[in-house]
């Protein structure tokens, strides 16, 4: 089965899926496996791997490490183009379509879809919308382009119709890594109530309280990053996986 169609499949089964997102300059070492391993047991659907920046040159080898210590699914969440490796099972293919630039709207799309194509691996369209978050957020900076205006649903609900009606598979909803204020429930609520894709929420959550109130607003898929980068609060995860899979009976 693709990767797309497992991310619906566990949408279906268990309400909403929740992607955790590994940076590769931020988690390496002796901790990957360990990090693996919680995520595992408390139930998450698959890794983001990707970051804005490549500092350490650690991408492959989390690939790598995540292949080989976890069946879940390693989706790569490219920061720029050389971010593309066939040991992942797919990739989010990221047109940023909250700002005006060409080059991130279509440009280095299509610098990248020969080495996805040869990489073998799967593209999932995704239109990425950025939310004004109360800081310049690194994903803002990197993209050369203006966020979402955090009180305007109505324009995120129109900017994810157009994706839809572009043919992409999913619309993230970003307000970025480590947003003083994840993506408003609202805006959440304008978009899923006329988008017939999965929309993904990310940026900034961090209680299980908060995932919740995403996925009650009709939030598909949770992705977290910062969070867990913090090891005392590893033993969270399974909370927030709980929080997330709002049709799964509670287990602790
Ligand atoms: C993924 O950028 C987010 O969409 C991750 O954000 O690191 O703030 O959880 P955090």
């Amino acid at each position: 089965m693709k990767i797309y169609d497992q991310i619906i499949d566990k949408i279906n089964r268990k309400g909403a899926a929740y992607l955790v997102l590994l940076d590769p300059d931020k988690l390496s070492g002796n901790k990957v496996v360990e990090f693996l391993d919680h995520c595992t047991r408390a139930d998450v659907d698959g890794f983001l791997i990707g970051g804005s920046l490549m500092m350490s040159g650690n991408f492959e080898a989390l690939i790598e490490k995540v292949k080989l210590h976890s069946n879940l699914p390693a989706i790569i969440f490219p920061g720029s183009i050389d971010q593309v490796s066939s040991l992942a099972d797919a990739i989010l293919f990221l047109s940023v379509v909250s700002g005006r630039n060409a080059d991130h709207l279509i440009g280095r799309h299509v610098i990248a879809s020969p080495m996805i194509k040869r990489s073998g691996i799967e593209p999932i369209s995704t239109g990425y919308i950025l939310i004004e978050s109360g800081v310049t957020t690194t994903a803002v900076y990197m993209s050369g382009s203006m966020p979402l205006p955090r009180n305007k649903p109505e324009i995120a609900a129109a900017t994810a119709l157009a994706s839809e009606y572009l043919g992409m598979k999913f619309v993230y909803l970003e307000a970025g890594s480590g947003a003083e204020e994840s993506v408003p429930d609202e805006m959440i609520k304008a978009v899923s109530d006329v988008c017939s894709v999965p929309v993904i929420v990310g940026g900034g959550i961090r209680s299980a309280l908060v995932a919740r109130d995403k996925v009650e607003n009709g939030a598909k898929v949770i992705v977290t990053g910062n969070y867990f980068e913090d090891e005392g609060n590893w033993d969270m995860i399974k909370e927030f996986s709980n929080a997330v899979h709002h049709k799964n009976p509670i287990t602790v």
